[in-house]
């Protein structure tokens, strides 16, 4: 699970919160502390309404400072980088980030494959349709009849071009990208067939926290509100075979993801034990 920590003025839920160092910090270590197994540190919002794109100088002054302390202060919890800039992703790489998480799959700056492939690091390569500004809105959602048909061939195209770019098998994880370039009937579709995604063959990442479906099916109209909902989307998604999981609120998602885990876990016990039928000498 991966504790979210958005360095930016304009986050749709969080924005503003966590633009200085102590604030910043002490967030980190409570999602930590709430059982995160790493953070995903962003400094560029793609918020529906009307995200700004910055420029790698501004993102980096962002986010450097506090991609730095992070790395000092946990140095065992894995760091993600959430970008789409190559120039970003290189200077994060010298602070020792773990994992690049790009939102556009290299599709904006293909040169961060290059410098991931380079590095050997993690990659999170995310489904998306257009530019930082416009992929949080519904511009480019626009899909055939099967919507899960549409994402796993453009995903399958962004694993391909991994691949080209050096990346191994092994280092990649997968996200349909709830809510890019979605309209909610579109997340829901994905987000219920989710196996067809997990049939791509790596692991599913899902970042469904506090995002804007959410709010329409329950109508909680606040953000940070909105995180039973998110929990619900969380536990069917890993259900359907997610294994990653982009949140907000750590401590209710891993209270409810270990549960559904063991659930989870104790039913594949049981239907790999029924072959054998009941002991004869059980009551
Ligand atoms: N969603 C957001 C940002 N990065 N990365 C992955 N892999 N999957 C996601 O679903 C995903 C992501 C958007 O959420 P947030 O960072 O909270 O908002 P904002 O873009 O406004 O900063």
């Amino acid at each position: 699970m991966f504790g979210i920590l958005n360095v930016t003025p304009d986050s749709f839920s969080d924005g503003g919160r966590f633009e200085s160092l102590e604030p910043a910090l002490d967030h980190v270590r409570r999602m930590v502390d709430e059982g995160a197994d790493g953070i995903d540190i962003g400094g560029e919002s793609t918020r529906p309404q009307g995200a700004e794109a910055v420029s790698a100088e501004r993102e980096l002054r962002r986010v450097l400072p506090v991609l730095a302390a992070v790395r000092e202060a946990l140095p065992d919890s894995l760091i993600s980088i959430d970008t789409t800039k190559g120039e970003v992703a290189r200077a994060a790489l010298d602070v020792g980030v773990d994992v690049i998480n790009d939102v556009s799959a290299f599709r904006i700056d293909p040169g961060v494959g290059e410098i991931a492939a380079r590095a050997g690091v993690g990659v999170v390569l995310m489904h998306s349709r257009g530019g930082v500004a416009e992929m949080g809105t519904y511009r480019f959602a626009h899909y055939g009849d099967d919507v899960v048909a549409d994402v796993v061939q453009e995903l399958q195209a962004s694993v391909n071009a991994a691949l080209s770019a050096g990346i191994v098998r092994d280092s990649i994880v997968i996200d349909p990208g709830v809510g890019f370039a979605k309209k909610t009937e579109h997340s829901l579709r994905l987000l219920a067939e989710l196996e067809r995604v997990v049939a791509l063959g790596f692991p599913v990442m899902v970042g469904a926290s506090r995002k804007r479906f959410i709010g329409e099916l329950s109508r909680v109209e606040r953000a940070a509100d909105r995180v039973a909902g998110t929990v619900g989307a969380n536990v069917v998604a890993l259900t359907r075979g997610a294994r990653l999981f982009r949140v907000h609120d750590v401590a209710p998602n891993r209270q409810a993801l270990d549960v559904a885990w063991g659930i989870v876990q104790a039913g594949a016990g049981l239907s790999s034990s029924s072959g054998a039928g009941p002991d004869p000498d059980s009551r």
